[in-house]
């Protein structure tokens, strides 16, 4: 079991993963043939020559991006608690002033502003937790790093490990204050010894930076789960889901797949209820502007998410409820079920939950609400919650059922 002792991953829940790169210029289309993978990939997958890759970093300037902007919406309309921003993305572009390689946001572009010195002084000043995506195996750049679907025979990874990986990762840990995680990513054939030198670096620089379960030879302080996946039944331990909103993490100005808010919001209570964080990620354009139809959906979740904070935050694992109840999602603490109501209803009636009530409340208002213990004609247990009448065709809201037991009793079915 993964623990990574400490409580602020522990109680999150909720960050946001931001991918943003040269692969934001290309928006998913190279030489007018666009890509059905995912955006940032562009280069690999149609075999970009580098040389031409590279040019595109003159065309890199971002007017629109504002860092203060960026991190205070994060935190305050969309209810996350920590960021990740893509330092270097396998394109092997530096988003920061970095002295190990000119292939970098300062140097290699018109925009020449360091974006994660802006982010760290941003984040320092809402308190927001900062980390970096680091591709520590994968970078097209370098002739030593490695490319996935490629012959890397002939690649000389240690010189690309010593020369400019290591080195990135102590400027990134040296230069921009409190790292709450770095998120490496796509490990590749890093050895246990690579990976361990890696781990090494990083905690003897500082030692509460946590590294993501891609750090490789699963030797990372948390579990990462593949992309968009969630684990089916709780998870002991602590993890987190990498996940997107649409289908690509770096902008693809064609995909408009969006899911919609009540989706997203299902997927973040499945995932708060087993016991993980969700890190979900926005694709700025070239511009430094997240797609408008993504803000829509992350403002109403955030709605969700910021009203409703005692139900998600801290929150611990709940056992297995035995039914899938459609429209009905729980989280729950300490002598708490928090019965998240997706779907318009006139009560809530839960079978099978055998605990004994001391108070049900509305979250968002602590408004408290009418209970009662019943039967099944079948004689199963029943809790019943009559719901206020202008609550009876709204969707989206809290319901706390205040436990005289520490836990949930959540009974078996019988037959
Ligand atoms: O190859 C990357 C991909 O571009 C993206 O960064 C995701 C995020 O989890 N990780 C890798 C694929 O799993």
């Amino acid at each position: 079991m993964k623990d990574t002792k400490q409580q602020w991953f522990k109680d999150a829940k909720y960050g946001l993963f931001i991918h943003w790169g040269l692969y934001s210029i290309l928006a998913g289309e190279y030489k007018g043939r666009k890509t059905d993978r995912i955006a940032e990939w562009i280069e690999n997958d149609f075999d970009i020559p580098v040389e031409d890759y590279e040019k595109l970093a003159e065309q890199f300037n971002p007017t629109g991006f504002d860092a203060d902007a960026f991190v205070k919406r994060a935190k305050e309309q969309w209810g996350m608690k920590y960021i990740v921003l893509t330092a270097k993305h396998h394109e092997g572009f530096a988003m920061y002033d970095s002295k190990v390689s000119d292939f970098n946001v300062v140097k290699a572009t018109p925009y020449g502003r360091d974006i994660l010195k802006e982010l760290q002084l941003a984040c320092e000043k809402y308190d927001v937790k900062m980390g970096f995506y680091y591709s520590q195996a994968q970078d097209w750049d370098d002739p030593n790093g490695y490319m996935h679907r490629k012959d890397n025979s002939q690649r000389d990874f240690q010189k690309y490990f010593d020369e400019k990986c290591k080195p990135q990762v102590k400027e990134l840990l040296e230069n921009y204050g409190d790292i709450c995680l770095i998120w490496f990513d796509t490990p590749m054939g890093i050895t246990v010894a690579q990976t361990q030198e890696l781990i090494d670096l990083v905690k003897s620089i500082q030692p509460d930076c946590l590294l993501s379960g891609r750090t490789g030879n699963h030797m990372g302080d948390y579990m990462t789960t593949g992309d968009n996946y969630i684990p089916r039944l709780p998870y002991e331990g602590d993890w987190e889901v990498p996940a997107t909103v649409n289908d690509t993490w770096g902008f693809n100005k064609f995909d408009t797949n969006w899911k919609s808010a009540d989706h997203i919001l299902s997927l973040l209570l499945k995932i708060v209820s087993r016991g993980g964080n969700y890190l979900l990620n926005v694709g700025p354009t070239a511009d430094g502007i997240v797609p408008e139809k993504c803000v829509e959906v992350l403002n109403e979740v955030g709605k969700y998410v910021t009203e409703n904070g005692e139900a998600i935050y801290g929150t611990r694992p709940l056992g297995v409820y035995a039914y899938e109840i459609p429209g009905i999602e729980f989280t729950g603490r300490e002598h708490k079920l928090y019965v998240h109501v997706l779907s318009p209803r006139i009560r809530i009636e839960l079978m099978n939950v055998g605990n004994r009530l001391t108070g049900a409340y509305l979250v968002s208002s602590g408004q408290k609400l009418e209970y009662r213990f019943m039967k099944s004609c079948e004689g199963d247990s029943m809790i019943e919650v009559e719901l206020p009448e202008e609550l009876h065709n709204k969707k989206n809201y809290c319901v706390c059922l205040e436990l005289e037991e520490e836990e949930p009793i959540f009974e078996s079915i019988k037959g």
